[in-house]
C-alpha cells in the first residue's frame, strides 16, 4: 500500500531531508590541507574497525558532492544535513585556517542552494582534530573555547547562506564510546575522563550557540542527540537502577544541562568536580529545536566491567531485530518523541532515522522500506498526540563508513559501490522520493 505524507497528517511545510557526516562520506582525508582527526588515528589501530576500513576515501563526496546534490534533487529531498569537518577547516584545530577546506563547503552549500535544497550544517560529528586531542581533547576545558572559535569561523564564512545549525552530533554516543567504553575514538575507558568530556562538550555547545547567535542573522540552532527509550533488561532492582543510570548517560547528560540548566541526579556528583561557577549558565543557552536521532529502544543491565557499572543489556528474545541486531519496534518512535516533547518543550526535528544492514547485497531493501514507513507513521502519531515535530532526515543518503562497522554496515537509501563509487538508488530511495512527492 502506498502512503502519502498528507494521509498521515503532516503539514505542507514539514521538512523532509537526508543526512550524512563528514568523516563518513567525504574521503579526501589527506587532501587539500586537511589535518588528521581522532578517527583517522583510531582507524590505524589494529582490529578496531571491521576489515581495517578507514574513512580515507569513503564515498569520495569531497569530489562527487555535485553528483550527490543532483541525486538529492532527483529524489525531491528538501534539506541536506551534513557536518563540517573541523580538521579540514582548521587542520590543527586552532590557529591557521585552511582556505581550500573552507572553499569546499562554499561549493557544497552553493550547489545545494542552486537546487533549492536547504543546507543544515552540523559543526561536529566526532572528528576532533588530533592536534587538539594531543592537548587534552574533550577532557580539557580549553577545547570548549577552541570550539567556540571554530564555530565563529564557520558562522562568518557560511552564515550568509546557512541558517540551520547543529552544534554537536550525538555528544552522548561520542563521549560514551570514546571515553567510557573505549569502542570509538579516542579509545579511552575512564570514568573521570568521561565525566570531564561530558562537561567540556556541554561548554562547547553553549559557546557555539553564542557565536552562531551573534554572527548569523536569523540563525535556527539546535544540538543533535541520540535519544532512545531506555529500558531495563530484566525487572529486578539492580537492572532498573542500571537502566536509570544508562538513561542519564545516554539520553540526559546533554539535553538536561543545555535545556533545563542542571545535570541529571545520578551524574551530578560525578561531574560536579569539573563544574566552575557560571558554567551552567554558559551551557544553558536558548536554542530553537531539539534534534533527535531515533533508531530503536535500548535495553540496559548492570555490568561491573564497565566504568559506570552499567551497559547494554539484551532485548527480549522474542523482539524482532534489524540486520545489525537493533530492536525493531516502530511505536518506540512515538514514545520517544512524546518523552522529549514533555521534558524539553521545544520544536523537535528528527535529524536521523534509518535501518542498518550487514547482509544487503542488491537494491531491493524491503526491510528498510518497512522500517522507514513504520517509523514515519509512528512519528505522525506523535505529532497528532502533541509533539511539535517539524522535520525528518533519513539516515543516510548514502551507504557510508559506519565507524567501527566499517563499510560492512549499510544504512544508505542509495547504494554505493565502494570499488567504483557508482551510486544507485535503492528501492527505499524510490519509496522515500515517492512519499515526499505525493505528500
Ligand atoms: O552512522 C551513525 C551516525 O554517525 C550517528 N548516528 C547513528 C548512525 C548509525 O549508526
Amino acid at each position: 500500500m502506498r502512503t502519502k505524507a498528507a494521509d498521515l497528517g503532516f503539514p505542507p511545510d514539514f521538512l523532509w531531508g537526508a543526512s550524512t557526516s563528514a568523516y563518513q562520506v567525504e574521503g579526501a582525508a589527506k587532501e587539500d590541507g586537511r589535518g588528521p582527526s581522532i578517527w583517522d588515528t583510531f582507524c590505524t589501530l589494529k582490529d578496531r574497525v571491521d576489515h581495517g576500513d578507514t574513512g580515507d576515501v569513503a564515498c569520495d563526496h569531497y569530489h562527487r558532492y555535485r553528483d550527490d546534490v543532483r541525486l538529492m534533487a532527483d529524489l525531491g529531498v528538501r534539506a541536506y544535513r551534513f557536518s563540517l569537518a573541523w580538521p579540514r577547516l582548521l587542520p590543527r584545530g586552532k590557529g591557521a585556517v585552511n582556505e581550500k577546506g573552507l572553499a569546499f563547503y562554499d561549493r557544497l552549500i552553493d550547489s545545494l542552494l542552486e537546487r533549492g535544497i536547504e543546507p543544515w550544517a552540523c559543526l561536529y560529528h566526532w572528528d576532533l582534530p588530533q592536534a587538539l586531542h594531543d592537548l587534552g581533547g574533550w577532557t580539557s576545558r580549553d577545547t570548549a573555547g577552541w570550539f567556540a572559535d571554530y564555530a565563529a569561523l564557520c558562522a562568518r564564512r557560511y552564515g550568509d547562506r546557512v541558517k540551520h545549525w547543529g552544534t554537536i552530533n550525538e555528544p552522548s554516543v561520542h563521549s560514551i564510546f570514546g571515553y567510557a567504553f573505549g569502542w570509538g575514538a579516542p579509545s579511552i575507558a575512564d570514568r573521570s575522563m568521561h565525566a570531564r568530556a561530558i562537561h567540556t562538550l556541554n561548554l562547547a555547545h553553549g559557546g557555539a550557540v553564542d557565536a552562531l547567535r551573534a554572527l548569523v542573522p536569523g540563525a535556527s540552532i539546535g544540538c543533535i542527540h541520540s535519544h532512545q527509550p531506555c529500558r531495563p533488561e530484566r525487572d529486578d532492582p539492580a537492572c532498573v537502577e542500571a537502566a536509570a543510570l544508562f538513561d542519564e548517560l545516554w539520553n540526559r547528560a546533554f539535553p538536561d544541562p543545555q535545556i533545563l540548566g542542571a545535570y541529571p541526579p545520578r551524574l551530578a556528583e560525578a561531574i560536579e568536580p569539573y563544574v566552575q561557577p557560571g558554567d551552567l549558565a554558559r551551557i544553558c543557552r536558548p536554542i530553537d529545536w531539539f534534534g533527535v536521532n531515533h533508531y530503536a529502544p535500548m535495553y540496559a543491565a548492570p555490568n561491573p566491567d564497565m566504568v559506570w557499572g552499567c551497559g547494554f543489556g539484551a532485548p527480549p528474545d522474542d523482539m524482532p531485530r534489524s540486520d545489525v541486531g537493533w530492536p525493531l519496534e516502530p511505536a518506540a518512535m512515538r514514545e520517544n518523541l512524546l518523552t522529549i516533547h514533555r521534558r524539553y518543550r521545544l520544536p523537535i526535528v528528527v535529524t536521523e532515522n534509518g535501518y542498518g544492514s550487514k547482509s544487503e547485497a542488491g537494491l531491493a531493501d524491503t526491510p528498510r522500506v518497512d522500517y522507514l514507513r513504520a517509523n514515519i507513521a509512528s512519528m505522525a502519531d506523535a505529532l497528532h498526540d502533541g509533539a511539535d515535530v517539524r522535520g525528518y532526515f533519513v539516515w543516510s543518503l548514502l551507504d557510508n563508513f559506519e565507524w567501527g562497522g566499517g563499510y560492512g554496515s549499510r544504512f544508505g537509501i542509495v547504494h554505493v559501490d565502494f570499488a567504483t563509487q557508482v551510486r544507485t538508488p535503492k528501492v527505499s530511495a524510490r519509496w522515500y522520493a515517492d512519499f515526499i512527492r505525493r505528500g
